[in-house]
C-alpha cells in the first residue's frame, strides 16, 4: 500500500500519521511466532533456574508475558532485535508492505537504521511500582537519541504494535503539528526528554493502533510511550528507515540496504550476515552510540 497524497501531506504537516491495515495478519504471524518461540526457551530456562514456577503454557501470546513477567523480570533478557536476532525478524525489516508505505515518504532507495527496537509493554500492575505516574515515558524526538550530525537525515520512525495498542494499554502519545520547528533541546535527566521549558504549548495525542497498523513519525516528532493499565501486554516494534546516503546517527552500529532500484543487488539478504554484524558490533565496539544528549 502507498500512502495517498493526503495521507503524505497530513505527515508533512503534523509529523505523524497512522497508515490503518497496512500490514496483513501473514506478514506479522512468523515475527510473533518466532518470539513465542523465545519466549518458551527463555521460561524453561528460567525455570531450570528455579527462577520460575510456572511457565503460564496456556495463556495467550497478549498475556502469557505478563504472566511471566510477574515472577521474574529476566524474562525480558535478550529480547530485543539485536540480541535475539531472530530470522523472521531480520525478513521482516524487508517486508513488501512495510516497504510501500516507507517508500512513500523516503523514496525508493531506503537503508535500514540500526535503531530499532522490540518491546514488550507488561501491565503495570506486574511492577513493584505500579504507579503510572512513574510509567509515563520521557517526552522525546527520536532526533534526540542520535548523533547531531544525523539531524539533517530523513530518518521516519516506524512504529507498530503486534496486537492492540489502545490508550489503556498505554499506546503512543505524540505532540501533532510541532515538527516545522526542528530539533528541540533534549537533556539526560530522567531518560532523554525535552527540557520542559522548551516544549511546545500543544497538547498530547493518545496514538491508538491496532495489529496492522502503522504508526509514522518524523524525527522531529516529540512522542512517549504511556503506562499499560490493561491485562494485557502491550507488543510492538519501532523501526527507522532513511535515503540511502543519510547519516544513521549511529555509527557504531550496523544498518544495511533494504530496498534501491537502482542498485538492487545492494539489498542486503544474508541473515548470517546481519547477525554476524551485529555480534562485531558488541564484541569489536567501534564507532559512536550515543543520545545527543548525553
Ligand atoms: O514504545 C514505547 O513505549 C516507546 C517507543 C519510543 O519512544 C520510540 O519508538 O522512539
Amino acid at each position: 500500500m502507498k500512502l495517498t497524497p493526503e495521507q503524505i501531506a497530513e505527515f508533512h504537516t503534523y509529523g505523524v500519521l497512522i497508515a490503518k491495515n497496512a500490514l496483513t495478519d501473514e506478514d506479522l504471524q512468523p515475527v510473533i511466532d518466532e518470539i513465542s518461540e523465545f519466549i518458551d526457551r527463555r521460561a524453561l530456562e528460567l525455570k531450570a533456574e528455579g527462577k520460575i514456577a510456572d511457565l503460564c503454557e496456556d495463556e495467550p501470546f497478549e498475556t502469557r508475558y505478563g504472566c511471566l513477567f510477574a515472577q521474574s523480570k529476566e524474562i525480558g533478557s535478550g529480547l530485543d532485535i539485536m540480541d535475539y536476532r531472530g530470522k523472521a525478524v531480520f525478513e521482516f525489516l524487508h517486508n513488501k508492505n512495510l516497504l510501500d508505505v516507507i517508500e512513500s515518504l523516503v523514496g525508493p532507495e531506503i537503508i535500514c537504521n540500526p535503531i530499532q527496537h522490540l518491546r514488550p509493554t507488561p501491565p503495570i500492575r506486574y511492577y513493584e511500582d505500579g504507579n503510572p505516574a512513574s510509567h509515563i515515558g520521557p517526552l522525546h524526538q527520536d532526533a534526540g537519541v542520535i548523533m547531531p550530525e544525523a539531524e539533517g537525515s530523513n530518518i521516519i520512525t516506524c512504529w507498530l504494535p503486534l496486537g492492540d495498542a489502545t490508550a489503556e494499554m498505554g499506546c503512543l502519545e505524540v505532540l501533532p503539528g510541532v515538527v516545522k520547528g526542528g530539533y528541540l533541546r533534549h537533556r539526560p535527566q530522567g531518560g532523554t526528554s525535552i527540557f520542559p521549558e522548551d516544549l511546545p504549548a500543544v497538547d498530547p495525542v493518545p496514538m491508538e493502533c491496532y495489529r496492522g497498523d502503522l504508526l509514522l513519525m518524523s524525527r522531529f516528532t516529540p512522542h512517549r510511550g504511556m503506562p499499560n493499565r490493561s491485562d494485557r501486554c502491550r507488543w510492538s516494534m519501532d523501526l527507522r528507515y532513511h535515503p540511502i546516503g543519510q547519516h544513521t546517527g549511529r555509527t557504531g552500529h550496523p544498518d544495511f540496504v533494504v530496498c534501491s532500484q537502482r542498485d538492487p543487488d545492494s539489498v542486503m539478504h544474508d541473515y548470517a550476515e546481519w547477525c554476524r554484524l551485529w555480534i562485531d558490533t558488541f564484541e569489536n565496539p567501534r564507532g559512536v552510540v550515543m543520545h545527543r544528549a548525553d
